[in-house]
């Protein structure tokens, strides 16, 4: 009996070597079904991630990607294999469901991994965080204590980064979906993405609005029960378990919530926009 592509997929979380997952790739890649760009961007999210369609925008993600130069700042390790794994998890993945949690005891102080758009230390009390709408108009802006008035949560979770190294930590902060709530109604809704950004700009990435919303999104302002650092992201930073490090935006300056899906400083350099766990 021939193998479903259904037993195969099964199989991508037996091995995880970049290798095995590039393979596994090539193997998807080559039995998926052709589309166009303009198909890409036209299928709806849902159809996105379920089954073939999934699976074939993910071959054309790769495809994409194969063309793009090459970034000396990229450890090759998890380049294209790691791409193709995002594409892939991101077709199996259901909705709603939590990533594990963890004893607190179990975390302990993570490294500081990642400094674009930190530069110099920013004076805390004169932060504020903007927020625009789709045309980029200033919807609000808000300070350190309007954040802290939101319902504080507390997860300890294993933070993942691309290099492949992972942590098991404890963020403390506001959910992302309490904040998001204060203007859902002024949006009629919340558009399908948002863009955050540093201050200076530097760093900047972009998130569906699903991912925001998921219970597991934070804007974290303790690590280990103690405020950020500034390396850290203070005062403020994103914090979750399902997305790659490289989607957690430190020292917020801006939130956009936008229709365009936004550029990300990662995807620019070659991988995967979505970076889903
Ligand atoms: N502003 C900014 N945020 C960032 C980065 C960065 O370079 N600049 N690096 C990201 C990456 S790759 C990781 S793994 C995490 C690391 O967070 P930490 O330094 O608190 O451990 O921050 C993410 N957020
Ligand atoms: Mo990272």
């Amino acid at each position: 009996m021939s193998e479903t592509s259904n037993d195969k997929r099964k199989k991508t979380d037996a091995s995880n070597t970049d290798a095995e997952r590039a393979a596994r790739y090539a193997a998807l890649e080559a039995e998926s079904p052709r589309i166009s760009p303009s198909d890409y961007t036209t299928k709806s999210r849902r159809s996105f991630l379920t089954g073939g369609a999934a699976m074939a925008a993910g071959a054309f993600g790769f495809r994409w990607i194969q063309t793009r130069p090459e970034s000396d700042r990229i450890p090759d390790v998890l380049r294209r294999g790691h791409e193709v794994n995002e594409s892939v998890w991101r077709a199996l993945k259901r909705d709603g469901v939590n990533a594990p949690t963890f004893p607190r005891s179990a975390s302990s102080m993570v490294r500081v991994n990642g400094r674009r758009g930190l530069g110099e230390e920013i004076d805390l009390a004169a932060w504020e965080m903007r927020v625009e709408g789709p045309d980029g108009t200033l919807l609000g802006t808000h300070v350190m204590d309007e954040i802290r008035a939101l319902p504080f949560h507390e997860m300890t979770i294993e933070h993942k980064c691309v290099e492949g190294w992972s942590h098991i930590v404890t963020w403390g902060g506001a959910r992302f979906s309490d904040f998001a709530a204060l203007y859902a109604d002024e949006l009629g809704g919340l558009p399908p993405y948002v863009s955050l950004n540093t201050p200076d700009e530097e760093y900047y990435v972009g998130v569906d609005i699903e991912s925001m919303m998921h219970e597991q999104m934070y804007l974290a302002y303790e690590l280990q029960g103690e405020p950020l650092t500034q390396d850290h992201g203070a005062p403020l930073r994103l914090a979750s378990p399902n997305k790659y490090g490289i989607k957690l935006l430190k020292r917020i300056g801006t939130i956009r919530f936008t229709d365009e899906r936004p550029t990300d400083f990662w995807f620019e350099r070659g991988y995967d926009w979505y970076a889903e766990l």
